[in-house]
């Protein structure tokens, strides 16, 4: 039950919502709530089941709460099809993955371990990885800006083993660099940066 919240949360644009139902009293929310934004919300969430066939999103912020871009997907006959546009992140580099839960709160922790519906070990340099939440390390420059676009071949958005399944996904930026080897996450340091994977942001 805790988890179908979770992945309504993920769904509905709203923010009173989204925290309402979250908190777990969704009766006591809907109550308040006039007709006409429950029927907004219905038609988001539709929408939404429509769009993560193909696109789904992610708006990303800092430990602060500060905004710090977006990362877009789109399913393709090849699997999907990543573009993060971000900006006011610290110079360096940086891992940069998909991660399992779809929860961004307090050290980002709640985002839980790499995407990794196959069982596979952490690492494009392991004889068993890489996860399917593995992607190259992101390199900022003094800007704080940074555009880039990835190919995950083996990642779907959604069905059996899907990104954004029933407890969601989230991108995550660390501290540090992914070494591309160590468990169970590359040793990439603290999360610094994280966002719900859902609806286009
Ligand atoms: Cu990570
Ligand atoms: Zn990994």
């Amino acid at each position: 039950m805790v988890r179908h919240m979770m992945a309504k949360c993920t769904r509905i644009k709203s923010r009173s919502l989204y925290a309402g139902r979250c908190a777990g009293a969704p009766a006591l929310v809907w109550a308040g709530v006039p007709a006409a934004a429950i029927a907004l919300a219905l038609i988001a969430g539709s929408w939404d089941a429509q769009a993560n066939e193909t696109k789904a999103g992610a708006r990303l912020h800092d430990r602060n709460g500060t905004d710090v871009g977006t990362v877009a997907f789109t399913a393709t006959p090849n699997g999907v099809r990543l573009h993060a546009d971000l900006h006011g992140l610290p110079a360096g580099t940086h891992g940069f993955h998909l991660h399992a839960i779809g929860r961004c709160v307090g050290d980002f922790k709640s985002a839980g371990g790499h995407y990794n519906p196959d069982g596979a070990a952490h690492g494009f340099d392991v004889a068993d990885g890489p996860h399917q939440g593995d992607m190259p390390n992101i390199h900022v420059d003094d800007t704080g800006r940074l555009e880039i676009e990835v190919f995950l071949p083996d990642v779907r958005l959604a069905g059996d083993g899907g990104l954004v399944d029933s407890d969601g996904a989230a991108v995550v930026i660390h501290a540090g660099s992914d070494d591309y080897h160590s468990q169970p996450s590359g040793a990439a340091g603290p999360r610094i940066a994280c966002g719900v994977i859902g609806q286009e942001p």
